[in-house]
């Protein structure tokens, strides 16, 4: 139990971040929590399972990559404790294994779209979009990465730390300053917490006004997202729900309580619509936005009867 809040702990505080991180790190968890649990049948069992999973999908709203994690280990159906845990390490090591090997593949299938002397500008830190850049650049592609600080957690230090250990050269600037920089970028590369059915892409606040620059500077945005980034309940209507995090991440609390009419807001992320993106870089292909339906469809395997018939989790 004590792992168990530790692991959501770290999520919740950012501690482990970055959507394809925070699944692998719930899906790890289920497996290791499971092993560990005692219980005298199979419905104690399922019940503490079902505890567990609902504890780590509460912990950030938005990535629907980690409800998309704990569904893909908590299928098992079995009818002992044993049976059980042997199944659910299998589920979440397969989840795991795909998931390293999706960001491999999203950069091989991407770092297509990056031409030798490319400068490309990116967002936040996303794993799945430095993939892209890392097999460019071991193509022996001469590439330039423009990356934005990602106030207010400043992800964009990850981004410069990851960059620059790979040996790409990399500029860092203020978020406020991608309009000015965006006539020296070829292309921008950014990640996902999540796509909806109808193509628009949920990733760091942000990214929508990084792609409104490029698009109106006609250059291209490609954005790396794995398969199950992809939000089956959006199938169902639902809209993705941004996290507003604690304000005191932007504007201390003390700073605050001197100023009695001042108020602040903290959205983590916000919403690309697909008219400002190009193609999503999956594991599966390069796709254009309108194609999210047949990903959600056929990848994921969730229909609206699937989605009715399993509440799942959120
Ligand atoms: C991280 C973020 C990343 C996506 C994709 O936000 O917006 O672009 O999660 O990351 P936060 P990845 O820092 O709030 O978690 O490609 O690594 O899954």
């Amino acid at each position: 139990m004590k792992q168990l809040e530790g692991t959501a702990g770290k999520i919740r505080s950012m501690e482990i971040r970055g959507a394809g991180r925070i699944a692998r790190a719930a899906a790890a968890e289920l497996r290791d929590y499971s092993k560990r649990l005692a219980a005298k049948d199979i419905n104690e069992f399922n019940e503490k399972m079902k505890f567990a999973a609902e504890l780590l999908v509460g912990t950030r709203p938005t990535a629907v990559s980690l409800p998309n994690a704990v569904r893909a280990v908590m299928r098992y159906k079995c009818e002992t404790v044993d049976e059980a845990k042997n199944e659910i390490k299998r589920l979440a090591d397969e989840f795991i294994t795909n998931s390293e090997n999706a960001v491999k593949k999203i950069g091989e299938i991407g770092a297509k779209r990056v031409r030798d002397g490319d400068t490309i500008m990116t967002h936040c830190n996303s794993s799945a979009a430095i993939s892209i850049m890392a097999a460019a650049h071991a193509q022996g592609k001469d590439i330039t990465v423009i990356a934005t600080e990602s106030r207010p957690r400043m992800q964009g230090l990850l981004t410069i730390k990851q960059l620059d250990a790979l040996g790409i050269k990399t500029t860092l600037i203020v978020d406020s300053a991608v309009r000015y920089f965006m006539k020296e970028a070829d292309l921008v590369v950014m990640g996902a917490d999540a796509v909806t059915v109808n193509g628009s892409v949920i990733n760091k606040i942000g990214t929508s006004q990084l792609a409104m620059a490029a698009h109106d500077a006609r250059k291209n945005v490609i954005i790396a997202a794995e398969t199950y980034k992809f939000s089956p309940r959006t199938l169902l209507g639902e809209l993705v729900e941004i996290e507003e995090r604690d304000s005191g991440e932007v504007l201390s609390r003390e700073k605050l309580a001197e100023l009695p009419n001042v108020s602040v807001k903290n959205p983590a992320f916000d919403v690309t619509p697909r008219e400002y993106i190009d193609l999503i870089c999956t594991e599966v292909g390069a796709i254009p936005p309108e194609m999210a339906y047949v990903i959600i469809r056929e990848f994921l395997g969730w229909g609206v009867e699937e989605m009715n018939s399993n509440p799942g989790f959120h």
